[in-house]
Formats: structure tokens, sequence, C-alpha cells
């Protein structure tokens, strides 16, 4: 089933981006009840889709003008950041732990981590999408190339790095094409909220992410989700270089969309990524989307440009990271 791109992003007053979920992901994965300091239950589920540039949409935004995760409103975004910083005090830090503020966290944060991966390939019962273990040693390479920031000298080292811990491989054309993908990872999940679980399937999308702040009441479903075919030499047009993962650990690390926000102050909540009025597609040199200070980051992994015009986190960012596995995934 194709989705249009029109008519499914609204923004809010609060200039929060709402987006409308797919009918080929139900929003089962809700589930507001149980702990009770849980952020409030989201309208519209715990995640949402990135659009994948099929034929139609390559002249497009990476993954069209949808969000991958789930939205988050300003209000609720204030909240999550308060949560954080609450956690990171409590956890015996110096009380600085304001998140992504690049002015470094409490003594309790760890920086970086080794994050183990489980890979499940979930193929067609033909063998589409049947991904060779090579595509995925490829994959994860680039994850730790990208996070150590080996992309770009303006790049820092997160210090977050990635080591395959197993690959299991499924042959049923529901879950290739990412039906009942709540059961589905809950069925095959594999460690604690340290550990990084990675669903290859083909979807509509390039890629959908769990928060961390999530884990808590969702542990179940955490991890990402990614269009096998946006792997190393994957084939779709732009798309291919496996920075989709990248992009996709990043929200599983905590952090938000460099456009998240628009041209509001607190944007992101990193002080060091401009604000940015919406997505960039492919790589425009000099865009400068909002008149607060700074151009867009558009060649920042957390914005929709090409994968080729990807290549850092920013310092904030590797910062915000930290702050969030040691909050949530420690
Ligand atoms: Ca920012
Ligand atoms: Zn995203």
């Amino acid at each position: 089933m194709r989705l249009t791109l029109s008519g499914t992003l609204a923004a809010t007053a609060a200039g929060a981006l709402v987006v409308a979920l797919a009918p080929t992901s139900p929003a089962s994965a809700m589930t507001p009840a149980g702990d009770p300091g849980a952020m409030a239950a989201p309208t519209t589920g715990v995640e949402q889709e990135c659009f994948t540039p099929d034929d139609d949409l390559v002249a497009s935004a990476r993954g069209g003008q949808a969000h991958d995760h789930r939205s988050v409103s300003a209000k609720q975004q204030r909240r999550i950041e308060a949560r954080t910083e609450r956690i990171l005090a409590a956890k015996g830090g110096n009380g600085k732990g304001k998140p992504g503020g690049g002015g470094g966290g409490g003594g309790a944060v760890q920086v970086g981590g080794v994050i183990p991966v489980y890979v499940h390939v979930m193929a067609a019962s033909n063998g589409a999408g049947d991904v060779s273990d090579a595509q995925i040693a490829a994959q994860v390479d680039v994850l730790n190339a990208t996070y150590a920031g080996q992309e770009s000298s303006a790049a820092p080292d997160t210090s977050f790095s990635f080591t395959l811990a197993g690959t299991d491989r499924f042959y049923n054309n529901t879950w290739h094409q990412d039906g009942a993908s709540s059961k589905y990872r809950k069925a095959t999940r594999q460690g604690g909220a340290d550990a990084l679980n990675v669903w290859l399937v083909d979807f509509d999308y390039l890629g959908v992410a769990t928060f961390p702040w999530d884990y808590a009441r969702n542990g179940g479903i955490d991890g990402v989700r990614v269009q096998y075919d946006s792997l190393p030499g994957g084939g779709i047009p732009d798309y291919d270089l496996g920075k989709t993962a990248t992009h996709e650990v990043g929200h599983w690390l905590g952090l938000y969309h460099t456009f998240q926000g628009g041209c509001t102050s607190t944007n992101d909540e990193v002080s060091d990524t401009p604000a940015q009025s919406s997505p960039t597609s492919g790589c425009p040199e000099g865009r400068d989307s909002c008149s607060l200070p700074g151009l867009d980051p558009i060649h920042n992994y957390m914005d929709y440009s090409f994968d080729a015009c990807y290549d850092r986190f920013s310092a904030g960012q590797s910062t915000r990271m930290s702050e969030m596995f040691s909050a949530y995934r420690a």
C-alpha cells in the first residue's frame, strides 16, 4: 500500500509536527498503561514512519515529509527533557545534566558505549530481502564509522561502537512487509535496554525507530526497523550507503531530527545544530531556512539529506546520546 505525501503532515500551533499513521501500521504499539513515570500516551502511537523514496518519491525529501518515530508534541518534548534531567541528577551526577546542552551531563553520564547489535532478517518466503552476511557486516561497519566521526573532520567521535551479536533469519511474507510488527518484534527481540535490535524489512519507509525514554513501558518493540535495500549496496538511489541505519540509531539514542520544532529556539534540544524549518532534500549547500543563526545542518545524520550528503553528528548530539544512553539504556 503506497501512501501519498499530501495531507500527511500538519503543523500544530506549537510548531510540532504531527503525522497521520500509515494504514499499514496499526497503532497497536501504543501501551499507555503501567509506568506512572512514563510520558503521557502519545495520541498517534509510539513511533512514526519515514516514507521510502520509491520511484515517485526519489526527487523529494528523504522519506518525504513524514516522521520515522512517534510524534512528540512541544509539551511532551519539554517533559521528556525535564524527566531526563531528573534521572541523570538522581543517578548521582553533579546536577548539570541538561540533555544535549553541550555543557556535559552529570558525573553519572557514561560517555559512549559498546552496543551489541542483533540483526533480524525478515525475508519473504521466496527469499526476497534475504541480505547477505557480508552486507550486514558492511552495515555494522557504517555504523562504526559514522559514530566514530570518520566521515568529516567536523564530526566528533561519539564513543559509541557496535558489535554484531547475532543474526537471525525469518521467511515470512507478512513479517517481510512489516505486518504485525509489534508482534514480530516482541517475538524476536533480543538483549536488554542497551541492545540494538535491527529488523530488516520491505515497507513504505526507509526506517522507523523507537526512543530510549519509551523503553521502560514498551521494551518489547524497542529497536529500529530498516528498509533492507538501504543497506550498503542495497540499490535505492541516493539512500543505499547504509546511513538510514545511522539515522534511525540516532533516534534510538535519543536524538530528534535537526528540523524538530522548526524555527523555534529550543528546536531539537541540541544547542549546536542550527534551527531548520523543514527537512532537507538532496544536498543543497548553503540552505538557510530559519532566520536564527547558522546555516541548516544539511550534512547532519539527523536531517533527511541524501546518504552521500551525510557526514556528521554534532558535538552536542554526541553529548546528548551519551546522556540519553546513561539515563535510559545503561
Ligand atoms: Ca538545535
Ligand atoms: Zn528520522
